[in-house]
């Protein structure tokens, strides 16, 4: 090994889901599988290896959650974790430990790492302004919090960040607030939290992460130079909320501590547990030794989203801390698409692990390959129902099943499945010997360099060569003309297929061990030799993949395509609640017009917005409308709409827009625009 095998032990973690819905293909392609391949082949190469991962239980993602499904934040993690942790287990994603963070062992290892800083006098206590839900007597979550985005105009903006733009916000930020609690607009009230400097660590941080060029992955070490660059803020470290860990402080009643200070948090705690269970010390995999050399290897996967919180803010706590190790690497993927389109939770385009074990039962390793083949290491990916038939019907069966299979019965057929020679049956093809040779490398440094694509395509290289090789050896004609040849030729394909398998164990686990069983032997190492004693008797054979079907195809592109339907259909947004009296006079203070569009046309860069010439009867103006996604501009022309010509003009996107059209939504999102029933002349006063 590389640099790698200059550590004693190594500590690998997966990102903590948030046990909030279930799995999909993207979770694992992001932060599961390329850490599953990683530390099966770290334990096949006997590393001292611990695998951690748990459920994320706190935070707004579970609340909103609960509030959606009418129940306890509780009923919702437990609910889920549950489905979490076994589709993980279907997929063989081996962790030593799936943790959760609601336990108490990490209640308690959260507050006593808050503590360490505060004791310290690391944290910056701050009073601020955030907005409060009088009715409910509650702080405001960012997620908790919409209105309209300054940058686009978009109306349904969260108080973190417009989903239309993608301006990331304050909940501050937003025009005209509401609060999703109660409907009505929060009011600003004072509140103390507690802050860690990030921007007194940039120094550090620079220092750290500059020693990391050139080894981590350009996009993740590229995103940290950008948040460097752009200058770090402190960043509050407790949340008024009422679902996560207590801030352990007398004055700090009610207070939680922020999900993202937690949840990484979690790695050790569940460490912690998992030492408990198996009479470890979890001291060795995550503290800082005596002497340096005897440190722990840290390795974080995570998928992008997550660059900031585990390559920023946890080695930042980490190093105030001061007692534990830092990250050696951050692999971070891109992410993965699904048939040209983002995928969404709330969309429902995805395809769930739980419904994939329903509907492919025993087809753990066909997925496993398919999504380590597009894994998005470098750049985002995509993955196609099309292609997944065709890697399975291509490669996992054409080659590798095919070379399995011919060998297998070639040797059931001539010799009923006893590999007979003079002592040890091994390799004796020397050309293939050597290729075998320099494969190795070639492998090893494409995992140990955290490429997994590349990784699997030199596993079935092996397949490529053992076909090839059968093809020239042709041992179903030599066993005429020249017997010992033909022998010869199937044992160097039984030696192959053993060391194919050895090398497939961390990528095809199940496949692995089918071949094993096949051949009788018991599971070997990553490099290690296969041999074969003299008159070893061959398993019968099976075939390890079969066919995809068109039809099977067609189904899963259909299923997609109805509950793209569905969930367009369905999509119910949830009646405002009745807006509290106002006097007439402020009603009067509108002046609502009669209009007609006269002209239409897309805003370039957006998606929702349309850029609308409205002759009002007064004049003729130009009004921003978030109505994109909704009417074709050529659609709308010559329609007469009611429209507030007194809202203060307003710069949308670089174009001032005066006034705004009167749009109707109903509670599956459907739009209609408020025109007068009879035609009237345009100017016309509403009221
Ligand atoms: N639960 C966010 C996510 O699933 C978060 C990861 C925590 S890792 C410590 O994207
Ligand atoms: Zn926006």
């Amino acid at each position: 090994m590389s640099k790698l095998d200059n550590f004693k032990r190594y500590t690998i973690t997966s990102a903590l889901p948030y046990a909030n819905g279930p799995l999909h293909i993207g979770h694992l392609a992001g932060a599961y599988l390329p850490a599953d391949i990683f530390v099966r082949y770290l334990r096949l190469k006997k590393k001292n290896v611990v695998y951690i991962c748990g459920s994320d239980e706190h935070g707004a993602a579970i609340t909103i959650k609960a509030k959606k499904e009418n129940t306890t934040p509780q009923a919702i993690i437990d609910k889920y974790h549950n489905q979490i942790k076994e589709s993980f287990a279907e997929f063989g994603i081996s962790f030593d430990i799936y943790h959760r963070t609601s336990s108490a062992i990490h209640h308690d290892l959260s507050q006593e790492f808050f503590l360490n800083l505060y004791e310290k006098g690391e944290f910056i206590e701050k009073f601020s302004e955030q907005y409060y839900d009088e009715d409910y007597e509650q702080f405001l979550a960012d997620r908790y919090i919409t209105g309209t985005c300054p940058n686009c105009g978009y109306d349904h903006a969260y108080g973190d960040q417009c989903e239309n733009c993608g301006t990331s916000l304050n909940p501050t930020d937003l025009i005209n607030p509401v609060s999703t609690l109660s409907g009505k607009a929060p009011i600003l009230k004072l509140t103390k939290h507690w802050y860690l400097p990030l921007d007194k660590y940039q120094p550090w941080l620079e220092k750290w992460l500059d020693e990391k060029d050139g080894e981590w992955k350009v996009n993740v070490f590229g995103q940290c130079k950008s948040w460097l660059k752009s200058g770090l803020q402190p960043r509050s470290m407790t949340r008024d909320l009422d679902w996560g860990i207590d801030v352990p402080l007398e004055e700090a009643k009610g207070k939680k501590l922020y999900v993202w200070m937690d949840a990484p948090i979690g790695y050790i705690s569940a460490t912690k547990q998992w030492a408990a269970d198996t009479g470890n010390d979890w001291n060795l995999y995550w503290k800082k030794q005596e002497n340096e050399a005897d440190d722990a290897c840290l390795i974080h996967f995570i998928g992008k989203d997550n660059i900031v919180f585990h390559c920023i803010i946890f080695p930042s706590i980490l190093n105030a801390h001061g007692d534990y190790i830092l990250p050696q690497n951050v692999p971070a993927n891109e992410f993965l698409n699904l048939e040209g389109e983002k995928l969404s939770t709330s969309r429902n385009h995805a395809v769930w692990l739980h419904e994939y074990l329903e509907e492919f039962p025993g087809k753990q390793d066909e997925l496993r390959y398919v999504l380590t083949s597009i894994l998005p290491e470098t750049s985002d990916s995509e993955f196609t129902w099309k292609d997944y038939q065709a890697r399975v019907n291509n490669e996992l069966v054409a080659i590798l099943g095919n070379f399995v299979n011919r060998v297998m019965i070639l040797m059931h057929k001539f010799y009923d499945g006893r590999v007979e020679g003079n002592n040890e049956i091994t390799l004796t093809d020397k050309t293939i010997a050597g290729q075998l040779y320099d494969f190795y490398n070639d492998l090893e440094k494409n995992i140990e360099e955290y490429r997994f694509r590349q990784a699997l395509q030199n596993v079935m290289d092996i397949a490529r060569l053992g076909n090839k090789y059968l093809t020239e050896k042709e041992p179903w004609k030599t066993i005429k003309t020249n017997p010992d040849d033909a022998r010869e030729a199937l044992h160097n394909c039984l030696v192959l297929i053993g060391r194919m398998a050895a090398c497939l164990q961390p990528f095809l686990p199940g496949t692995a061990e089918k071949i094993f069983d096949m051949l009788n032997i018991p599971p070997v190492g990553f490099s290690d030799d296969v041999k074969f004693e003299n008159g070893h008797q061959l398993n019968i054979s099976s075939l390890l993949f079969e066919k995809v079907e068109d039809s099977v195809i067609d189904a899963q592109i259909q299923k997609l395509l109805d509950k793209k339907q569905a969930a367009q259909a369905t999509k119910v947004i949830p009646l405002v609640p009745a807006k509290e009296n106002i006097n007439f006079d402020a009603f009067a203070a509108m002046d609502i017009r009669t209009g007609t569009i006269l002209a239409a046309e897309k805003v370039s860069k957006t998606k929702k917005l349309l850029k609308l010439t409205i002759d009002t009867g007064l004049d003729e103006r130009t009004v921003v409308s978030g109505i994109a996604e909704y009417y074709e501009p050529e659609a709308i022309i010559g329609k007469q709409v009611s429209i507030l010509v007194n809202l203060e003009p307003r710069e949308i996107k670089g174009i001032l827009s005066q006034g705004m059209i009167l749009m109707a939504e109903d509670t599956n999102g459907k739009l209609s625009f408020v025109s007068p029933v009879d035609a009237l002349h345009n100017g016309s006063v509403v009221r």
